[in-house]
């Protein structure tokens, strides 16, 4: 269809069709409009916007195979097996297909008719987007026994659609580097792309994802290289994310079905652990502010385990009421729906609010979990035990909780004894340094600024939540610490898990620990501890790491600083004309060797200091991880703080 044609049908006047007749300038004019942001994250998303295009080709039957690399020169190649981007004349517009799902806003499913687009991005603002946000695109095309390809510079194609050869494949391949006129970083991380690619095998099984770094070589030579493939799709992806979790029961809950044309999959399992780990998806997007699916879930759970546990008497003897958390406790699911037209609403555009899938997901639950629970009655006693001990725990923990929330400032008083406070009340501008241990924290208290700088030293490692039962979180002196020095307070009236944190007292959180493998573990069980009971406060982006410096380096009277081996090499070839016996290292194994000017100078001070923000890109992701970090093993946690706190010079 031609855009004048657009503009006289009456019809097709809809808000999306205007779009249509937009350039691709709108889209560089306000990208942030369609790609959410252009730093980290957008430049990510490019990527998730084509691989999306490619799994809705394979949903559609045509592909199995979708390769993903990140080439040399920052460029990212996808390349699938499917039907290829048709390249055939459009008559009307003189310009071939390929050109226009290339440069057309939405135009990406044009010809796909019947089949509804259930991938899709985030936006679902299709390949257009990622050619006009970048400084080179190349797509390459199989089809029909010849191979063709065009080339675009910031959407603009270089030349019409050439042929190169012939072939006996099919599918697309495109090529593209970002534009650095648009993004504020232009640097792929890997694990960010593996774990979106991991994601999308679990959710669709039965496709190969396959991820290269050509900028990485392992030490066989060959390049860094992972292939991601699911069987079974969701209850491999429950028992990855519980791969350090004690199952208690033996199979993972599989339900896979269609209700009235809503297709529905559902993986849950039952773990001794006290965290509940429910991960939603609508289209193979991760609905982290949940929505109609997850509710239609939690009542279909409740309603169904309360039923089974109330027919079969065993709640008789329990004097105390069941809430819904109890049924949730030590639960692991993960729960996919695909909506032919989501609707999607929050802060982040990641709820969904149609409310016909409730109904949808609740009677999918209600029918195939009362059926498995007949059909197992050892399974069902098993995980009743684990709701009635979840909701005997919850009465002891509401009173440790009571404890908190009277020690929690109402107007400003009953703070910690061992905080040193700020003296700004403007939560915006404090920062509360949360530091290992009381020398250290002296320290600290000598070196801050104590205008909007606190310190609350914290007495070596906290309590590993991720093993402990939630009162006995709750009764943990250090923890009742953070909550009230931090002016958060959970679960009111209603008795839930809810967390208050509209009288946060500050807006960066900064875990500060010495440089080394006690300091990482103390880091990770803080860490643990904010993303269990504190995540919003992750999701918000006021959870810091403080990175001080390994070593001094010395030469005469020049002294610098050094964060890691290179500069310090650097240092020696500078200074000391690569002779490393010229130049006088001290490395700084604690906060403690370091004196109060020299730790408020390399660490606090916000001129100079690097903070690295805490983030979750992935939430089933760090699920996994996190439950993985608390056994014994100190390397996983180490690569872990590295790829998920992106360093970054935030004060600059
Ligand atoms: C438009 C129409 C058809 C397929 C595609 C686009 C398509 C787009 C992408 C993007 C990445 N991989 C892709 N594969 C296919 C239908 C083609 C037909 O009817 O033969």
């Amino acid at each position: 269809m031609s855009e004048e044609e657009i503009v006289n049908n009456e019809q097709s006047y809809s808000a999306k069709n205007i779009q249509v007749l937009e350039g691709l300038e709108a889209v560089r004019k306000r990208p942030a409009m369609y790609i959410g942001d252009t730093s980290e994250k957008g430049l990510h998303h490019l990527v998730y916007e084509v691989v999306d295009n490619c799994i809705d080709e394979a949903l559609a039957g045509y592909c199995s195979d979708i390769k993903v690399w990140i080439n040399e020169d920052g460029s990212v190649t996808v390349s699938d097996n499917g039907r290829g981007i048709p390249v055939d004349m459009h008559e009307k517009e003189g310009r071939s297909a390929l050109e226009v799902v290339l440069t057309v806003l939405h135009a990406g499913g044009k010809f796909d008719k019947g089949s509804y687009k259930v991938s899709g991005g985030l936006h679902g603002v299709g390949v257009s987007c990622v050619n006009a946000l970048s400084d080179r695109l190349l797509v390459q095309i199989s089809r029909d026994g010849k191979s063709y390809e065009q080339e675009y510079h910031r959407g603009k194609p270089l030349y019409p659609v050439k042929e190169t050869g012939t072939t006996d494949q099919t599918g697309t391949t495109i090529t593209f580097k970002p534009d650095s006129e648009i993004f504020t970083t232009l640097e792929y991380k890997y694990d960010i792309l593996a774990n979106r690619m991991r994601e999308l095998a679990y959710l669709n099984a039965g496709i190969s994802l396959t991820m290269t770094d050509r900028r990485v070589k392992n030490e066989d030579g060959s390049l860094k290289n992972e292939l991601f493939y699911s069987e079974l799709g969701l209850s491999e992806f429950v028992r990855f994310i519980d791969a350090s979790r004690e199952p208690l029961i033996e199979e993972v809950i599989h339900i896979t079905t269609e209700k009235y044309g809503t297709p529905v999959e559902i993986a849950m399992i039952y773990n001794n652990s006290y965290a509940e780990n429910v991960h939603s998806y609508v289209n193979n997007i991760n609905t982290i502010e949940g929505g109609t699916h997850l509710t239609g879930f939690r009542r279909g759970l409740t309603r169904t385990l309360k039923k089974y546990a109330e027919d079969s008497k065993m709640l008789d003897k329990l004097k105390i009421e069941i809430s819904g958390d109890d049924f949730r406790e030590g639960l692991t699911a993960v729960i996919s729906v695909k909506v032919a037209e989501p609707q999607f609403e929050g802060q982040t555009k990641t709820k969904l609010g149609n409310n016909e899938v409730i109904g949808v997901v609740e009677q999918t639950v209600s029918e195939a979990l009362g059926y498995y629970l007949e059909e197992h009655p050892k399974e069902a006693k098993v995980i009743v035990d684990k709701v009635i001990l979840a909701a005997t725990a919850r009465h002891a923990a509401r009173k440790a909780r009571e404890l908190v929330q009277r020690k929690t400032p109402l107007s400003g008083g009953g703070l910690p004894g061992k905080l040193a406070d700020c003296s700004s009340r403007d939560a915006q501008k404090c920062e509360i340094f949360l530091v290992e241990g009381d020398s250290a924290g002296g320290t600290a208290k000598q070196g801050r600024n104590r205008e909007f700088q606190a310190i609350l030293p914290l007495r070596g490692k906290i309590l590993n939540v991720e093993k402990a039962m939630p009162h006995k979180v709750f009764e943990s002196e250090e923890i009742r610490n953070i909550y009230t020095a931090l002016g958060v307070s959970i679960g009111t009236e209603d008795d839930t898990k809810e967390l208050n944190i509209s009288k946060l007292r500050y807006h960066k959180i900064i875990i500060m620990t010495d440089a080394d493998v006690d300091g990482s573990h103390i880091d990770t069980l803080i860490m643990t501890f904010f993303f269990r009971y504190m995540k919003p406060l992750i999701e918000q982006g006021y959870l810091y790491i403080a990175n001080p410096p390994l070593y001094l380096c010395k030469k005469g009277k020049t002294e610098e600083y050094c964060w890691n081996e290179a500069q310090r090499q650097r240092f020696i070839e500078q200074y000391g004309s690569g002779n490393e016996n010229a130049i006088h290292t001290q490395r700084y194994k604690g906060l403690g060797e370091m004196n109060a000017e020299q730790l408020a100078s390399t660490t606090m001070d916000p001129e100079h200091r690097i903070l690295r923000q805490v983030t979750i890109e992935n939430a089933a992701a760090a699920d996994h991880i996190f439950s993985m970090l608390m056994g014994e093993d100190v390397g996983p946690r180490r690569d872990f703080i590295e790829a998920n706190a992106t360093y970054a010079n935030i004060d600059a």
